[in-house]
């Protein structure tokens, strides 16, 4: 990987135009490498914003000095006007006076490195800045502030005082079990294994609030599919006709319901088709509906139920849904209580059909107590601690000899290190901190 040795300069604010843009130096050189910049000639006074000339733009030099910085080294940041052409100029100088340009994520990963952060609350700075509800915002910064280091650092402690025992036990023989208990030993693993679970509980919350969720909305022709698409997007996005049939191809858009990021796939009416281009589009919806996280299954509530009414409904049967009797504006049939009656037309229930999606998604749970494990690199590695615990378990249970147990525990306690970063493989972290973008 790349030397955290080198001084390193980036763009830290968005590419474009702005009102203010931001380069920012970090490393060893970097007192000297602003000084090479900007006009004035006395050393900047730490963590003092000070206003300046570089060349000819008027900027604002501060100095973090090394550790209290963000990446644990000496940092300088230079506030421009915020021009594309005027910050590129600054990277230039700042690269011809011995700097070199920082890769994406370079300076959270040197934050890492100096011990400032630890992998998973550098993951979360990646996590915040991408979020786009502010429910994930929320997720991402309490991983920052350390929630979840600290929920499984509880575990590891656990597990640890565990270990160590059993240590005893191999190191001291002549003591017996004195140190553990044999019948213990299985039922201290299982209470290791309940923490876990819990953590691990609250996953498929945090996923999908990480992640977001795709709603497949379906339904024979002609019953307002598209309306009701247009109405959540919030813009005409789908053609809206009186022509069963209209809509031939899957059209998504990203919409927020519930906090959850949602996107929501109109889709082609069920049916059995003549024309092959609308018998695709079926094909695809199907596909579609059946890769959604939840569907919403909307039928006519102005007209009795079709033979493809049904099919959809039997469909679904057993997937997260929410059914809907659209056109409730009209004179409506019976449809049974369980379908929510709106109108795509008026508005009306339309406030409620947001709710009753955001509880099929599991949302509501979600917007209550928030979500600690939301990244799947951290799932996948608490699934694999928890292997590892259960094999002990069995072994303890069989009365196997302590050294069987805690090569397991060591493993589990291995996995545990892998997440929060003190045993990571410099292959897992240049994946982690290429998704990171440049100056960040
Ligand atoms: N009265 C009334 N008419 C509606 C409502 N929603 C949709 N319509 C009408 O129903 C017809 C079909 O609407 P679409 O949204 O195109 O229906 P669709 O389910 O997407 O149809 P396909 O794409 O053909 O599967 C149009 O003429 C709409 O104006 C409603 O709530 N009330
Ligand atoms: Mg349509």
């Amino acid at each position: 990987m790349f030397s955290p040795d080198d001084t390193i300069v980036a763009i830290a604010t968005p590419p474009g135009a702005g009102g203010i843009g931001i380069v920012r130096v970090s490393g060893p050189d970097a007192t000297r490498v602003a000084a090479a910049l900007i006009h004035r000639k006395a050393p900047l006074e730490p963590r003092l914003a000070t206003f300046t000339r570089l060349a000819d733009d008027e900027v604002v030099a501060t100095f973090f000095p090394a550790p209290r910085s963000y990446t644990g080294q000496d940092v300088v940041e230079i506030s421009a006007h915020g021009s594309p052409v005027v910050l590129d100029a600054i990277v230039r100088a700042a690269l011809h006076a011995g700097a070199r340009l920082a890769e994406p994520g370079e300076f959270t990963l040197r934050a890492f490195l100096n011990g400032k952060r630890d992998l998973v609350q550098a993951e979360a700075v990646a996590d915040l800045i991408a979020a786009s509800t502010p429910l994930q915002a929320r997720v991402a910064f309490d991983q920052l502030e350390g929630t979840l280091t600290r929920r499984i650092g509880e575990v590891d402690g656990v597990l640890f005082d565990l270990v160590a025992r059993l240590e005893a036990s191999i190191d001291f023989p002549d003591e017996g079990y004195h140190f553990v208990a044999a019948g213990e030993i299985a039922a201290s693993i299982g209470k290791v294994i309940a923490l876990l679970d819990d953590l691990l509980g609250d996953a498929s919350r945090g996923r999908l609030i990480r992640e977001g969720a795709t709603v497949a909305i379906v339904g024979r022709p002609n019953v307002g599919k598209s309306s009701i698409f247009n109405v959540l997007a919030g813009a005409d996005r789908a053609i809206v006709t009186h022509i069963p049939g209209t809509t031939r191809d899957l059209i998504t858009e990203r919409v927020e319901i519930g906090g959850i990021a949602v996107t929501l796939v109109d889709t082609a009416g069920a049916r059995d088709a003549e024309d092959a281009i609308e018998r695709e589009g079926v094909t695809r919806g199907l596909r579609a509906s059946e890769v959604a996280d939840a569907v919403v299954v909307v039928v006519d509530a102005s007209e009795q139920a079709t033979e493809d009414d049904r099919a959809v409904i039997a469909r679904t049967a057993d997937r997260r849904r929410v059914l809907v009797a659209n056109k409730s504006d009209r004179d409506s049939t019976a449809w049974p209580g369980e379908f929510l009656r709106v109108s795509a037309l008026t508005g009306a229930g339309i406030d409620a059909l947001r709710g009753a999606i955001a509880s099929a998604l599991g949302a509501r749970e979600a917007l209550r107590d928030r979500a600690a494990v939301s990244n799947l690199r951290h799932i996948a590695l608490l699934e694999a601690a928890r292997v590892r615990l259960v094999q002990a378990r069995e072994a303890a249970a069989q009365s196997a000899p302590e050294e069987f147990l805690l090569a397991d525990l060591q493993e589990a306690r291995g996995r545990f290190d892998e997440i929060v970063g003190t045993r990571t493989s410099e292959d897992v972290l240049s994946h982690i901190f290429a998704k990171f973008c440049i100056g960040k």
